[in-house]
C-alpha cells in the first residue's frame, strides 16, 4: 500500500472521472505499470523556469468571473495535457517542450497561406487580461487569469475566404519530446475546431500568458485557445497550425468517443455525460460543488449562435 502526502487542494483521483477512462484494452494494458510515477508531485522550481512577466491592461468586461482566480499553486500542477501523460501531474514533463522560435502555420481557405513567428504574431496582437471560468468535462472548474488576444484578431490577420466555415486548430507533433505521442491509439496531433461564427465570438480567446507572466508550459505555451462556454477539452494547447476549411473538423476526443465528447461541447448542466452528471462541479481549491450553469454562465455572449439548441456533448446522438 502506497502512502503519500496529498496537498489539501488535491482532488482524489476517485472523485473525478478522467476523460480517458473509456479507453480500450490496448490502452489499459499499456497504461499498466505507470502507477508509481503518478505519486510524485512535480518539482516546482523546474516548472517555473524561464517564465517572464507579461503585462497587459485588464478588459473590464471580463474582470469579474464571479469567483476569485484559482491559486496558481493549484492550477499549475493540476493539468490535462495528454501529450505528456494521462495523469494531472504532467507539469515537469511538459517543461521538455522547447517553444523558442515557435511558428504558427495559417493554412487552407485563406487568401494566401503563410507561416508566422509566434513573437511576431504577439507583437501584432492587442494583448489584454481576462479572468475566465474554465469547466472541464470531468466536472471540476477553476478561474484562470489569462493574458491573450481575441481570436477574431487572428482570423482577420489570416484573411479567410468567404467559403471558409470552420477553423481547425492543431497542437505540435513531436513524439521525441512528448513521449505519449508515441502511443498509437491516440489520434495525434491533438485537434480541435470551431465554426467561423464561434471563432469570431468576442469570448474566443488566444491565451499567451497567465498570472501576469508568460504561459507556463503545462498551460499550453506558447499559445492555447480558451472558449470558456465550452467544456475544457475544446481549449487546445500549444497550437502550431490553424486551418480554415469548409468541412467540420474531427477533433481529438470526438474521434476517440464521439458520443461522449462531441463537436459542440457547450456546457449544459441538463445534458449528462453518458457516465456521469454535469449538473454541478467541484471548484478547484475548495471542498465545494457549485451548480453548473448553461454555457458556463456565458449565455449572454453566446446563446444567439445556437438558437433553441444548446448543442452539448453527444447531443446529436441522443436526439
Ligand atoms: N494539446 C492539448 N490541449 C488540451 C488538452 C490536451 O490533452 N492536449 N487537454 C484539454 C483539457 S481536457 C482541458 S480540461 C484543458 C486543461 O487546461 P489546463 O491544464 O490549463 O487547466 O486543456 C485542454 N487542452
Ligand atoms: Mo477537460
Amino acid at each position: 500500500m502506497h502512502y503519500h502526502r496529498r496537498p489539501s487542494w488535491a482532488i482524489a483521483d476517485s472523485s473525478v472521472t478522467p476523460e480517458h477512462v473509456f479507453l480500450n484494452r490496448r490502452a489499459l494494458l499499456a497504461g499498466m505499470g505507470m502507477g508509481a510515477g503518478l505519486l510524485a508531485l512535480p518539482g516546482r522550481g523546474r516548472a517555473e523556469a524561464g517564465i517572464s512577466p507579461l503585462e497587459a491592461p485588464q478588459n473590464p468586461a471580463f474582470a469579474d468571473a464571479g469567483r476569485p482566480a484559482t491559486d496558481e499553486s493549484l492550477t499549475a500542477f493540476y493539468n490535462n495535457y495528454y501529450e505528456f501523460g494521462s495523469s494531472k501531474r504532467i507539469a515537469d514533463e511538459a517543461q521538455k517542450l522547447d517553444v523558442t522560435g515557435w511558428k504558427v502555420k495559417i493554412a487552407g481557405l485563406v487568401e494566401e497561406e503563410f507561416e508566422i513567428d509566434f513573437q511576431d504574431l504577439m507583437g501584432r496582437m492587442p494583448l489584454e487580461d481576462r479572468n475566465y471560468r474554465h469547466r472541464c468535462v470531468e466536472a471540476w472548474s477553476m478561474v484562470a487569469p489569462w493574458t491573450g488576444f481575441p481570436l477574431s484578431k487572428l482570423v482577420e490577420l489570416a484573411k479567410p475566404l468567404s467559403s471558409a466555415t470552420y477553423v481547425k486548430f492543431q497542437t505540435f507533433l513531436d513524439p521525441d519530446v512528448a513521449t505519449e505521442q508515441r502511443a498509437t491509439w491516440w489520434p495525434w496531433p491533438y485537434t480541435e475546431g470551431l465554426t467561423i461564427d464561434e471563432a469570431m465570438n468576442e469570448l474566443s480567446f488566444m491565451v499567451v500568458g497567465a498570472y501576469g507572466k508568460e504561459l507556463h508550459k503545462q498551460f499550453g505555451a506558447p499559445m492555447r485557445l480558451h472558449t470558456p462556454w465550452k467544456f475544457g477539452f475544446k481549449s487546445i494547447k500549444a497550437i502550431d497550425r490553424i486551418e480554415f476549411t469548409d468541412e467540420r473538423p474531427l477533433s481529438f476526443w470526438e474521434e476517440l468517443a464521439e458520443n461522449e465528447y462531441g463537436f459542440w461541447a457547450n456546457v449544459n448542466p441538463e445534458v449528462p455525460h453518458p457516465r456521469w452528471s454535469q449538473a454541478d462541479e467541484l471548484v478547484l481549491g475548495t471542498d465545494e460543488r457549485v451548480p453548473t450553469r448553461l454555457y458556463n454562465g456565458y449565455e449572454e455572449q453566446v446563446a444567439a449562435m445556437y438558437g433553441d439548441l444548446p448543442q452539448s456533448v453527444g447531443e446529436r446522438f441522443w436526439r
